[in-house]
C-alpha cells in the first residue's frame, strides 16, 4: 500500500509539473524536504508534501511548500508545520512550530500565537477528494538557524479536519478556530 502511494502521489506531482500547475520547480542549489502524508485513523487519506528552501537576492530564505493529498472531505483543511517529527498517534506531532524567545505552540487559545506561529501555513482545499496546497513562506527554514524545522526533534506537518480561520484576536480565539482535530500528518525529512 505504502508503494501504492508513493506511486500516485509521484504520478500526480509529475502531472502537476506536466501540466505547469507547479510552480515551484526545483534548482540543483536549493535544500529540499519531503513528507509522505497518512491518515490518523482513516488509511484511504494519502499525499505528499515537498519543501523548496531557496534564497532571494538580498539573501532572504524563503520555502515554497506543495502539497497534494488524497481521501480527505471536499472544503478547506487547516494546515500547519508542528513541532515535532512524530505521527504516531498524530497527538505526538505536538503544536504550533514556534521556536524563538517568546514561542508559544497552543493553536487556539487567548493571549497565544495563532495564526503567527513559525509553522501557520494556508488552508489546503480539497474538490472531489484532491486537495492541493502551494505557498510560500518565510517563517520556517530548511538549512540551520534559529528557524529551522530541523531541531533536534526535527517537524511534522498536520492536515486538520476543518479549516484554519486564522483567528488573531482575542474574541475569535477559541478551541478549533485553528482547524479541529488531526485527519492526517506526515514526517518532514531531508530528500
Ligand atoms: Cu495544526
Amino acid at each position: 500500500m505504502a508503494c501504492l502511494t508513493r506511486t500516485w502521489t509521484a504520478a500526480v506531482f509529475g502531472l502537476l509539473v506536466l501540466i505547469g500547475a507547479n510552480p515551484f520547480p526545483a534548482n540543483a542549489e536549493d535544500l529540499i524536504a519531503e513528507a509522505e502524508i497518512v491518515g490518523c485513523k482513516d488509511k484511504n487519506i494519502f499525499g505528499t508534501g515537498v519543501l523548496i528552501e531557496r534564497e532571494s537576492a538580498e539573501g532572504i530564505k524563503q520555502v515554497d511548500v506543495s502539497l497534494i493529498v488524497k481521501g480527505l472531505k471536499d472544503g478547506k483543511h487547516a494546515v500547519h508545520i508542528h513541532e515535532t517529527a512524530a505521527c504516531q498517534p498524530c497527538g505526538a506531532a505536538q503544536g504550533h512550530h514556534d521556536p524563538g524567545p517568546n514561542s508559544n505552540t497552543k493553536p487556539d487559545a487567548p493571549r497565544f500565537n495563532h495564526p503567527y506561529h513559525m509553522g501557520d501555513l494556508v488552508n489546503l482545499e480539497v474538490e472531489n477528494g484532491v486537495g492541493v496546497m502551494q505557498t510560500t513562506t518565510n517563517r520556517v527554514t530548511l538549512s540551520d538557524g534559529r528557524l529551522s524545522i530541523f531541531d533536534e526533534d526535527g517537524a511534522s506537518f498536520i492536515i486538520h479536519t476543518n479549516e484554519d480561520q486564522y483567528c488573531d484576536r482575542e474574541g475569535e480565539l477559541r478551541k478549533g478556530c485553528a482547524g479541529g482535530s488531526r485527519d492526517a500528518c506526515g514526517i518532514i525529512k531531508r530528500r
